[in-house]
C-alpha cells in the first residue's frame, strides 16, 4: 500500500508571515509518518513561501520563477529535516521538474513527467518529497509558466499509480475532517458515485446538504479541498481528510471513496 501524504501550505506555514514555518506541526507529522508501514510519498504546498514570492514577483518572468522556486526548495528542505529526524530518509523531487499541466479543451490535466525516479526511490525505502511549484502549462499550440498546486500533484500521482499499486491519499488539514455543518457532526464517509455521506451518528445525507463555513481564504477552504479530494477518489483512490496521520491510518477522519 502506497501512502501519499498531502500537507497543505497553510497547515505547515503561517500564511500571514513570509517564510514562517509551523515547526511543531512538522514535528508531529514526521513522527506520525514514521509509524506508517510501506512506501510513502509526501507532497506539500507553498504557504508563506511559494505563494508569497509568486505574488510579489509574478510567475511569468525569470526573477519570479527563480525566487518562487528557491523559496519552495527552502521550505522543502525544512520538511525534509523533520522527516530525516524520524528516519524517513527523504529525497526531494521538485514539483516543477516532475509534473506539468497539459491543457486540453480548456481543462488542466496535471501529468507526471519523469515519474520513474520518484517511484523507484519510494520502493527503495526512501520517502520522495515533492511540492506545489512553478511548472509549464502545455497545450497543442503554446506553453507558459503556471503554478501547479500540491493537490494537482496528488491527483497526478494518484491517477498514475492507481493502475500499478494500491494507494491511498491522506490530506492533512487543521481540522479532523469535513463537518455536515459548522459545529456539527463529522462526516465519516463520502461516496462520490452516489453523492451521499454517512456522518458519525450513522445518519446519511446528500453532499448538496453540507453547509461549509465561509472561510474567505484564497484556496477556498474545506469546500475546495473536498472537491479536489473527490477528483482523486473518482480515479479509484481512497482519500482521507484528517488532522492526524495516525488517525487517518486507522481510517478515522472523513473517508472519500468511489
Ligand atoms: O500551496 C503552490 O502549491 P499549493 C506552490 O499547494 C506555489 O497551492 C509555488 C505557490
Amino acid at each position: 500500500m502506497v501512502t501519499i501524504v498531502k500537507l497543505g501550505g497553510s497547515y505547515i506555514t503561517d500564511k500571514n508571515k513570509p517564510e514562517s514555518i509551523l515547526e511543531d506541526r512538522l514535528e508531529k507529522i514526521a513522527k506520525e509518518l514514521s509509524f506508517v508501514p510501506g512506501p510513502k510519498i509526501v507532497i506539500h504546498g507553498g504557504g508563506s513561501f511559494g505563494h508569497y514570492y509568486a505574488l510579489k514577483y509574478g510567475i511569468d518572468n525569470p526573477i519570479g520563477i527563480s525566487k518562487t522556486r528557491m523559496a519552495m526548495y527552502k521550505l522543502s528542505m525544512k520538511v525534509c529535516e523533520y522527516l530525516d529526524k524520524y528516519g524517513l530518509r527523504p529525497v526531494i523531487f521538485p514539483g516543477g521538474s516532475h509534473f506539468i499541466i497539459r491543457y486540453i479543451d480548456g481543462r488542466r490535466i496535471p501529468t507526471p513527467v519523469n515519474f520513474y525516479p520518484i517511484e523507484r526511490t519510494a520502493i527503495m525505502g526512501n520517502t520522495p518529497v515533492t511540492f506545489g511549484d512553478i511548472t509549464f502549462e502545455v497545450s497543442r499550440t503554446a506553453s507558459k509558466p503556471t503554478i501547479i498546486s500540491g493537490d494537482e500533484i496528488a491527483y497526478a500521482i494518484s491517477a498514475y499509480t492507481v493502475m500499478r499499486y494500491s494507494s491511498r491519499v491522506f490530506m492533512i488539514s487543521d481540522v479532523p475532517g469535513v463537518y455536515v455543518k459548522p459545529g456539527g457532526p463529522l462526516i465519516k464517509r463520502i461516496k462520490v458515485l452516489s453523492n451521499e455521506f454517512v456522518d458519525e451518528n450513522g445518519n446519511t445525507g446528500s453532499l448538496d446538504d453540507i453547509e461549509f463555513r465561509d472561510v474567505g481564504d484564497a484556496t477556498g477552504g474545506m469546500k475546495a479541498k473536498l472537491e479536489r479530494a473527490m477528483k482523486i477518489a473518482r480515479k479509484g483512490v481512497k482519500v482521507i481528510i484528517s488532522n492526524s496521520i495516525l488517525e487517518a491510518s486507522r481510517g478515522r477522519g472523513t473517508i472519500i471513496e468511489f
